[in-house]
């Protein structure tokens, strides 16, 4: 069964069962909503955006802040064949822009607080026939939008069939050039929530916890999605604070809690963690990032949980895990999850590598995206000529099947859980008429995980500080890309052929630090 069937069919019959129990800064945004609610407001949204022009195929943008409405108009965009593409509310303008641009969005999603600057870019997006400016403060503006839209209308459409139909776009970017869009279709989300189902034993009277934003593969997919596939409640907290978090789980009583590891560092970190019961709990699972040796092992200490490690990537879903049952292996991502074929090949000879021997990570089936929107070039050069996907991940596997990732043989930075591409940020660098040479790498960091540092050969003649260089990032790029150090260097280590060696420049300044 696709997903969008199972979820109208646990609304039928989980009915006035919680769905979503929405938990936010004031009595207003507190809303509890069931599974018969849900299927209402997601036919009510349907009938609106249908009465809005849209159709199977077109790009629907949301960028609001996590709360209900983004929710209905994500699930309604999906029942009407048509595109889901959830965006980061902290993209600045610049950024806004391209994505908008780049997925010729129809229609758009947007805060009323973004007013002012959305409208300024309206002038350069001629595919957005309109864009909705939504108050998310008290939800109220959207149900006036709904109030004349009759569910029972939206109720005689049927369902999208097509597996191979995308549904959602996630844009991730790329070791060259822009962001591009992850074409995930029906028949990815179906196979990923169907083998996490399986691997996670999702059960209709499990309780999460829900923090994460819902803009990404982690927060939208694996628990949003997770829940409302499995008939279970899902509790949303607009943003993630740590001592909510810790009198959620044990108050609500939740049982089931996923988290990136920075989130999880922050848990630990409060004075009184371990006074906090969480033994009726049944799964915490960490992923988005390497979950460091220490988290894991202070987690089984303090919480009596051992946090279940699995690894995945906007294109694929979910990919391997930590098993329910058995060893959680510290250091290793675990097992390849039910329908998810995973190999290691050695990148000189291109033969598979043998157990023990590190090599490229690639990955194979039905969860796996189609490829990149409109970017066929890039699509081919993402797959094998046999159909496996390159992760851009180092790893190896044991001979007992475990996983373990070794590094990335991509140019990847990893912070707080977000993916940042140094091409992205040295683009923006070099557009400040200081700087002559750029090269931008992760340095490791305690709290997450890794930091950005921009390396800079200044233009003679030019007077710059950092924080120049950081005001000019911040202007254009979204919080957690801007750097947080910036060196100032007068050559780059290069290898013979002139090329920027950044393991060694990440070497050099990360051992300074
Ligand atoms: C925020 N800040 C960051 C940052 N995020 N700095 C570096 N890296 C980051 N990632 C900075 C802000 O600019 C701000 O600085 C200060 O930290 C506090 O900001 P904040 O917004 O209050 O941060 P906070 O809410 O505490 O956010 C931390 C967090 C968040 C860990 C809760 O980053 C988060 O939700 N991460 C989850 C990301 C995620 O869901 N990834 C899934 C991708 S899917 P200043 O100077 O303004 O004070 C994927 C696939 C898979 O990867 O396998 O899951």
């Amino acid at each position: 069964m696709m997903f969008l069937d199972r979820l109208v069919a646990n609304c039928l019959m989980y009915d006035m069962k919680l769905a979503l129990d929405f938990v936010g800064e004031s009595a207003v945004a507190n809303q509890g909503i069931s599974y018969r609610h849900l299927e209402q407001h997601v036919l009510s949204t349907m009938a609106y955006l249908k009465a809005k022009g849209v159709e199977p195929g077109d790009r629907v943008a949301v960028q609001l802040p996590k709360c209900l409405s983004f929710i209905y108009l994500h699930l309604a965009v999906m029942r009407l064949g048509a595109i889901s593409l959830p965006l980061n509310p902290g993209y600045p303008a610049h950024e806004l822009l391209y994505f908008l641009q780049d997925a010729e969005a129809k229609l758009f999603f947007a805060a009323e607080a973004a007013r002012k600057g959305v409208t300024e870019l309206l002038g350069s997006l001629p595919a957005l026939q309109e864009t909705v400016f939504l108050d998310t403060q008290t939800a109220v503006a959207f149900e006036t939008l709904l109030a004349n839209h009759d569910p029972a209308v939206a109720a005689t459409i049927p369902l999208p069939q097509d597996a191979n139909a995308t549904c959602l776009m996630i844009y991730t970017s790329g070791t060259t050039g822009r962001p591009k869009g992850a074409e995930l279709t029906y028949g990815n989300l179906t196979a990923n929530l169907n083998s996490l189902h399986e691997a996670w034993g999702w059960r209709d009277d499990d309780v999460i916890l829900h923090v994460l934003p819902i803009f990404h593969v982690h927060g939208l997919i694996v628990a949003l999605h997770g829940a409302l596939n499995a008939g279970a409640t899902a509790v949303l907290h607009p943003k993630f604070e740590a001592v909510k978090t810790l009198e959620t789980l044990q108050n609500y009583p939740c049982t089931v809690f996923m988290a990136v590891p920075t989130i999880h560092r922050r848990l630990l970190a409060l004075p009184n963690a371990n006074k906090y019961d969480l033994s009726h709990m049944r799964l915490l699972t960490s992923g988005s990032d390497r979950l460091p040796d220490d988290v894991f092992k202070a987690y089984q200490d303090t919480f009596g949980h051992t946090l279940l490690e699995r690894y995945g990537m906007s294109e694929t879903g979910m990919l391997i895990s930590n098993p329910l049952h058995g060893e959680r292996r510290v250091g290793s991502v675990g097992l390849p999850l039910p329908g998810v074929e995973v190999r290691i090949m050695d990148p000189i000879s291109g033969e598979k590598a043998a157990d023990g021997e590190v090599g490229d990570v690639q990955v194979r089936g039905a969860n796996v995206c189609k490829g990149y929107w409109r970017q066929p070039k890039k699509t081919a050069a993402a797959f094998t000529p046999d159909g496996w996907l390159r992760t851009g991940d180092l790893g190896l596997r044991e001979p007992d099947g475990y996983f373990t990732l070794k590094g990335r043989s991509k140019d990847l930075v990893i912070s707080g859980g977000f993916n940042i591409y140094p091409p992205e940020v040295e683009l923006v660098l070099m557009e400040h008429p200081a700087v002559k040479d750029c090269a931008v790498v992760g340095c490791p960091d305690d709290e997450w995980g890794e930091q950005v540092t921009a390396v800079i050969i200044s233009q003679p003649g030019h007077d710059i500080s950092s924080q120049m260089i950081i005001d000019h990032c911040a202007d254009k790029l979204i919080k957690y890309k801007v750097p947080r150090k910036v060196v100032f260097v007068d050559e780059f280590p290069a290898n013979a052929l002139g090329k920027i060696q950044k393991a060694r420049l990440r070497q050099m300044l990360c051992d300074a630090a």
